[in-house]
């Protein structure tokens, strides 16, 4: 067997990650993110430079925990506290097999071999696609990467602040060289969530960059 490693085998293994680009994310769903579909266009384009690619739909039961309507006398935007912490209560929205709940019409990711749904348990949300919002209960989705070969994740998404970043954090947690494209992100940005998420982000050493600064050709 030759001892030189091909240039492929050297190079870092990169996967774009998806995030939630759902019907009830965009203008008109249940819980809207400003201009969520504009960002539709650019991932299916960024989609076409990876090889790996996964994608994350926010997959809730009725009456899941993290909906207002599931806490009487409690309105979205509410926080509650819940045996893993402070909980931001939300709009029923995402409801498994709902019309909300379906990826956005146009997004185009044909290559993507991983839909992962999240938030199934009717007890603890998961805005993270990596760690339940009880930080202990896993997805699977750090296991799927690494036993791929995969060392380097690149975000895109809805929302940047809430979904994108959770899922960030938890993949440089688990040590991943993590970038937040941010032009092909949407922020639901309430009450200082958008700063808030971009200062921890920095500080874990997640990249935030621009789709123009990357190298299409390195991407595979
Ligand atoms: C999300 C709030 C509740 C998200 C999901 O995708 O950012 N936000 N569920
Ligand atoms: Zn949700």
């Amino acid at each position: 067997m030759p001892t030189t490693k091909t240039s492929s085998s050297r190079r870092s293994r990169k996967a774009l990650l998806v995030i939630d680009v759902q019907n009830d994310f965009i203008p008109g769903g249940a819980l809207a993110v400003p201009e969520g579909d504009q960002i539709v266009p650019l991932i299916n384009r960024l989609g076409g430079h990876f090889k790996q690619v996964v994608i994350a739909q926010d997959w809730h039961p009725a009456g899941h925990i993290s909906f207002a309507s599931s806490h009487e006398g409690h309105a979205p935007n509410d926080i509650i506290q819940l045996p893993y912490g402070p909980q931001v209560l939300w709009p029923d929205h995402c409801v498994q097999a709902s019309r909300g709940a379906e990826l956005h019409p146009k997004l185009n990711l044909p290559h993507a071999q991983l839909i992962l749904r999240k938030g199934c348990n009717p007890d603890i949300d998961s805005y993270s696609a990596f760690v339940e919002a009880d930080r202990t209960t896993t997805t699977g989705l750090a296991g799927y990467l690494s036993q791929r070969g995969i060392d380097t994740v690149y975000l895109v998404g809805l929302a940047l602040d809430y979904c994108v970043a959770w899922s960030a954090l938890d993949a440089r947690a688990a040590g991943f060289n993590t970038f937040v494209i941010v032009d092909a992100c949407r922020a639901i940005n309430m009450d200082g969530s958008l700063d808030k998420a971009t200062r921890q982000m920095r500080a874990a050493g997640v990249n935030l960059i621009k789709a123009s600064e990357l190298q299409p050709t390195a991407l595979c």
